[in-house]
């Protein structure tokens, strides 16, 4: 969760896998936009000699919407090296690529570098800093961060694929476990200006995926033709959509589609498997067909925020137009139905805390039906930066914070 480990397939390649995905107007620089996609779900910082990087050998993608058809307008492409390490260690820094798409035009706006991952004080010294040295211009205006960072995402993830159980309570009272806590993700990051994104409605549409080279043989006048497509194999915008809403025996077919595709899956989202889970455990009578708020929320927008027209695409939907309502990380964690409209489901911010917004949703926050539910975990462990990338450094493999301490 929010995707992690989510379909059968993608579950394993944990190099492409997508986990989050956020979007939101950057409160320290309100002229800009800021896009992060998160891939390689449960990195422990200290799993050496080989840490984590991106795969050499994938195309890892954000996407930007622009008309709410569920094509790509705008598109940023990011390919990674993979040098050799010295001694029996590997090496964590890459050399990346960034490649700008528009109108089915290509160009290349940035080379960039990763950090090292944090291995420790010797490996890595000066961790933040070497971290913030990272961020660099695109030619095309913004900046681009790529590398190891803490995972932002939060939640009692043990506890809820328990069958959805809730430790304390309906779970709106604290008392969870951050199963994400001290666990790094690699994160593509985009700061782009407004100005060169807005629509006229001021709304647009964000989503991630990851592609692999497939090899196809095929054969024309009698000669063999080997070719090399890409083929997706991980997409992921509004949190939560593949894990809970789309039943498993569809979720590696979710993962190969683009959101244009979206309607034939529409089903689900009418009658959400959730709704009637949390019904037969928790007794709670909450409504499992004809949703159409949920239909409508996550895949038209919600009406005079972010609504995009009638055509169904899961796009995370951010209107440009609402100005920051606090500094970073410090919005009201459950966003809209909070009645922060700067947080989920118009965009997506660290903060926002994806797990109960949609846990309350789904038990008829938008129809009428108020119930406090929640996993019990309401904030990050770690927080955040001040400026870009805005997720916090990953904790230092050296610190080992998943092992235990003997006498
Ligand atoms: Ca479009
Ligand atoms: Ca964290
Ligand atoms: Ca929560």
């Amino acid at each position: 969760m929010s995707s992690h480990r989510e379909a059968p397939e993608i579950s394993k390649d944990p190099v492409a896998d997508s986990t989050d995905v956020y979007a939101f107007v950057s409160p320290d620089r309100p002229g800009t936009v800021t896009l992060i996609a998160n891939v390689i779900p449960g990195e422990d910082p200290a799993a050496g000699p080989n840490w984590y990087t991106f795969s050499p050998t994938a195309r890892y993608n954000i996407f930007l919407d622009r008309n709410g058809d569920g094509k790509a307008d705008v598109s940023y492409r990011f390919r990674f090296t993979r040098p050799a390490g010295q001694f029996f260690l590997g090496n964590t820094v890459q050399q990346y690529t960034v490649t700008r798409v528009v109108g089915g035009k290509a160009s290349v706006v940035a080379q960039g570098e990763t950090p090292p991952d944090n291995i420790g004080p010797r490996s890595t010294p000066n961790y933040r800093q070497l971290a913030a040295s990272k961020v660099f211009p695109l030619s095309s205006g913004g900046a681009v961060f790529a590398g190891q960072r803490d995972d932002g995402f939060f939640g009692d993830i043990g506890d809820i694929f328990d069958l959805v159980a809730i430790r304390k309570g309906i779970g709106n009272e604290g008392g969870g476990r951050d199963f994400f806590a001290g666990y790094a993700v690699h994160s593509i990051a985009l700061q782009l200006p407004i100005a060169d994104v807005d629509t006229s409605s001021h709304v647009i549409g964000v989503w991630s995926s990851t592609d692999r080279q497939v090899t196809r043989v095929s054969k024309w006048r009698g000669e063999k033709v080997v070719s090399n497509p890409w083929q997706q194999v991980s997409r992921l915008a509004n949190p939560l959509v593949n894990e809970v809403i789309i039943p498993t025996t569809r979720k590696d077919e979710w993962n190969s589609l683009g959101p244009s595709q979206e309607s034939r899956f529409a089903p689900y989202y009418r009658t959400p498997i959730l709704a009637a889970v949390i019904n037969q455990l928790y007794h709670l009578n909450i409504k499992e067909d004809n949703r159409d708020d949920l239909v409508q929320v996550l895949l038209t927008g919600v009406p005079k925020l972010n609504n995009t027209g009638t055509t169904l695409v899961d796009e995370l939907r951010l209107n440009l137009s609402v100005k920051p309502t606090a500094g970073i990380c410090q919005g009201n964690r459950l966003g809209v139905i909070g009645g922060d409209l700067a947080g989920y489901p118009n965009g997506r911010r660290l903060e926002d805390d994806v797990i109960d917004i949609d846990e309350q949703v789904v038990a008829g926050a938008l129809i009428g039906t108020k119930i406090p539910l929640g996993d019990g975990v309401n904030a990050d462990d770690r927080g955040c930066l001040a400026s870009f990338p805005y997720e916090s450094d990953p904790q230092s493999g050296a610190d080992n914070t998943k092992g235990q301490q003997k006498p």
